[in-house]
């Protein structure tokens, strides 16, 4: 039996994964406009996984008997002043939503509730790659500070990104 507590942490989280795929795409809109064609597709793919997230979270609660709750996604940031700093905002995103993910798992080991700590450790360890890959890209970003012809060279190499879903039927 899952805990109204519990209904409630995960339904937040829904929208905190549907929040992180808005704002993914408002930062793929931004670079696009910018016609960087490349990272604006990284940038989709992202919010594509965002979205099979915040959906998976829904029917894990539908599974698991539970009424999940629906509340506003607010509007996300839509400019930045460059790719660098758009870059920083995707690690410093990702790191509070490892937080908020790490909150769950510890809720979900109080209460021993077994199937939601289960389920929420493909969200610890899916977070360790999302971070790894956005510190990644936030660097080479960075690099190209100095080396601006560069950018064209990381636009292409991430517009090769294909979106795979995480949870195939
Ligand atoms: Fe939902 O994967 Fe990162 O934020």
């Amino acid at each position: 039996m899952i805990s109204e507590k519990m209904v409630k942490a995960l339904s937040d989280q829904a929208n905190a994964e549907f929040y992180s795929a808005y704002l993914y795409l408002a930062m793929s809109a931004y670079a696009d406009s910018a016609e960087f064609r490349g990272i604006a597709n990284w940038l989709y793919v992202q919010t594509r996984e965002e979205q099979a997230h915040g959906a998976h979270i829904v029917k894990h609660l539908l599974g698991r008997g539970a009424v999940p709750a629906f509340a506003e996604i607010k509007a996300p940031q839509a400019s930045w002043g460059n790719m660098t700093e758009l870059f920083d905002r995707v690690v410093a995103h990702e790191k509070h939503v490892t937080g908020l993910i790490n909150k769950i798992a510890d809720l979900a080991l109080e209460e021993k509730d077994h199937a939601t700590y289960n389920f929420i450790l493909w969200y610890v360890n899916e977070q360790v790659e999302e971070e790894a890959d956005a510190e990644e890209i936030a660097a080479k970003v960075k690099l190209t500070e100095n080396h601006p012809e560069q950018i064209y060279h990381l636009d292409n190499a991430l517009g090769a990104r294909k979106f795979k879903d995480p949870f195939p039927d």
